[in-house]
């Protein structure tokens, strides 16, 4: 086993064959949410020493870098997302000395450590903010966006994370009204001024100076406004992210941030991309020099019901569309540029809910043929934390127990409309972000071994037994899988590299699919229905030799080269000819 290993690394290093080899499209990424992952000084709340204590779990993991979400100065409307200083730690997470000996931590383990860079808006409790709210003439008046009231009223603009929705908040000390697409806690920066970006640069210099290996870009395709400010077009009725996504100026800012800042840098930057391909490649055409990867969100939006607040279709997503869109995305970043793959985040509820089945029954094995599925696509994965584990929607009964801005201010618009809140906490079982953010669970003590305090969020009662310690111990469980499939793809080239085409394509229970480079091939077998389905193997092969199976036994393969699958199955077999 060692040898091989071995072998095989040095093969990969030596494979000269595959052009345009980078670190970051052949790591596996894992997402980390600081506030969630483990609690070091019994506050409740996750923190940077935590993280240090919890190093060599990462490095088991095997995966060769991290994104961790923000972890600057923030009051925390939106759990860091909201920053009041770009250049210090969260109180509540540790100090910049704790943050370099993190830092240290993951470099020492050969893990790199992407940042969170949140610059389409700052906090109104950033420095540049109360100056600029305190008189039109302030130095900072211009970091920001408004709207004089001598003009009247502002053209609609809608806020994501505002209970009346409207992105537009008055300031009485200038008589103007400031841009907030998120919260009015979380006023949006003028992109038109230089001075602003040059701050930008700056700062994003001196974590970079620092020796971090990126940053994931959030909500960057909003930086760019058309500062006439017109009124919406009624085509993007209802998606306005898809307009706001579409500023004019937006690649000439990320151009000039590239020529100022990342060029001079071997490092990894993700666009968090609302927008159709033909929108979202553009960060990453390596013609236009600017971003390495794109984060799409047509995967994740899949199976809501349209005009509704984050309802699922009660009749589940359609694989046919889910297969659809993911080869769609595949065949752009074939072109140009670099995709990523991942099925949750901190945006999202936890996958195995949202695109496997959370039952008991169901729950080990759809959970390993979703981690399957991210782990041997043509792009990045990014898997977020707590998905090894199999960690599942919390599914809160009582508004008291939610946290998230987003969901308690689409709680209140719903609640002053006179609309079904009841039908709400329904839809938000499913799809509100806190499921995705309950804190981790680390072993069957109390708290699940995440604090010796009161949990910022509640803990899934489930952890007494989906849990790290539980699953280290049972060679079955979902995160030895996990592991098993990070080794795999980092030993395969091909799987990281090589080319996609679906097999038995209009199949509506089955997901396959093969990746082959340089006369390897592998067949990926995803069947993602709770009943035994079954594939047809369409192409010609001589043997199929099984690499990794989320069950005991095999599929088995009738004359008729058909895969019999049991509920959830999912296989990779090495292909020979
Ligand atoms: O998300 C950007 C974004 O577009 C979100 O509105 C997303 O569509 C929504 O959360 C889905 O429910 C980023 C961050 O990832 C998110 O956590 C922040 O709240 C948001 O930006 C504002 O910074
Ligand atoms: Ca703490």
């Amino acid at each position: 086993m060692q040898t091989q290993q071995a072998d095989s690394q040095v093969m990969m290093q030596n494979d000269q064959s595959i052009p345009d080899r980078k670190w970051w499209k052949e790591a596996v990424f894992y997402q980390i949410y600081p506030r969630s992952f483990k609690d070091s000084n019994g506050d409740g709340v996750g923190d940077i020493k935590g993280i240090i204590s919890k190093l060599d779990y990462i490095k088991k993991l095997g995966v060769d870098a991290v994104w961790l979400n923000p972890i600057y100065a923030s009051p925390n409307y939106d759990n860091g997302y909201d920053i009041s200083d770009y250049q210090s730690i969260m109180t509540e997470f540790g100090t910049m000395d704790d943050f370099n000996k993190m830092l240290k931590g993951f470099h020492d383990r050969k893990i790199k450590v992407i940042m969170d860079l949140v610059v389409n808006h700052c906090s109104s409790n950033h420095k540049w903010f109360k100056e600029a709210r305190k008189s039109r003439s302030s130095k900072y008046y211009n970091y920001f966006h408004w709207w004089p009231a001598e003009n009247g009223v502002p053209p609609k603009r809608i806020s994501f994370f505002d209970e009346n929705a409207n992105g537009w908040k008055y300031n009485k000390e200038t008589n103007s009204y400031y841009l907030h697409y998120f919260a009015a806690q979380q006023p949006d920066l003028n992109w038109e001024n230089p001075v602003l970006r040059q701050e930008i640069y700056k700062m994003m210099r001196f974590w970079l100076d620092k020796g971090i290996d990126g940053f994931r870009m959030d909500a960057i395709a909003f930086i760019s406004k058309d500062i006439k400010f017109p009124l919406l077009p009624p085509e993007y009725n209802g998606n306005w992210a898809h307009y706001y996504a579409n500023g004019p100026f937006l690649h000439d800012y990320i151009k000039e941030m590239n020529t100022e800042v990342l060029s001079k840098y071997d490092v990894a930057t993700v666009a968090e991309a609302e927008g159709s391909v033909e929108k979202v490649i553009k960060f990453v055409d390596p013609a236009n020099h600017e971003l390495n990867m794109a984060y799409h969100f047509e995967g994740v939006e899949l199976g809501y019901l349209p005009n509704v607040y984050k309802r699922v279709d009660p009749n589940g997503y359609n694989l046919l569309e889910f297969k659809h869109i993911y080869s769609k995305w595949d065949s752009a970043f074939s072109v140009k540029g670099w995709g990523t793959i991942y099925l949750g985040n901190h945006d999202q509820p936890r996958m195995l809910t949202r695109w496997g089945n959370d039952t008991p029954e169901f729950r080990e094995v759809s959970s390993k043929m979703l981690t399957t599925f991210i782990l041997s696509m043509r792009a990045t994965p990014y898997y977020y934390f707590g998905d090894e584990l199999g960690m599942n929607n919390i599914k809160f009964d009582k508004i008291d127990d939610y946290n998230d801005i987003e969901l308690l201010t689409n709680y209140m618009q719903v609640k002053q409309k006179g609309g079904d809140l009841k039908r709400f906490m329904e839809d938000m079982k499913i799809s509100s972000r806190d499921n995705g953010r309950t804190p981790f669970q680390w072993n069957t003590s109390e708290n699940a071994g995440f604090t010796t305090g009161t949990p910022w969020l509640k803990i899934n009662p489930n952890y007494k037994y989906i849990n790290v310690e539980s699953e280290e111990a049972d060679s079955n469980s979902t995160l030895n899988y996990f592991k098993k499939m990070v080794g795999l793809r980092k030993n395969n080239l091909t799987l990281i590299y090589g080319s996609y085409h679906m097999v038995d394509e209009n199949n509506p229970d089955v997901y396959a699919y093969t990746r082959e480079l340089n006369g390897n091939r592998y067949l990926v077998v995803l069947n993602f229905k709770p009943r035994v389905s079954i594939l047809t193997v369409s192409f010609k092969y001589d043997h199929l030799d099984l690499e990794i199976n989320n069950y005991p036994d095999k599929p088995r393969l009738n004359d008729e080269h058909e895969l019999i699958l049991k509920p959830y199955q999912s296989v990779i077999y090495k292909v020979s000819k």
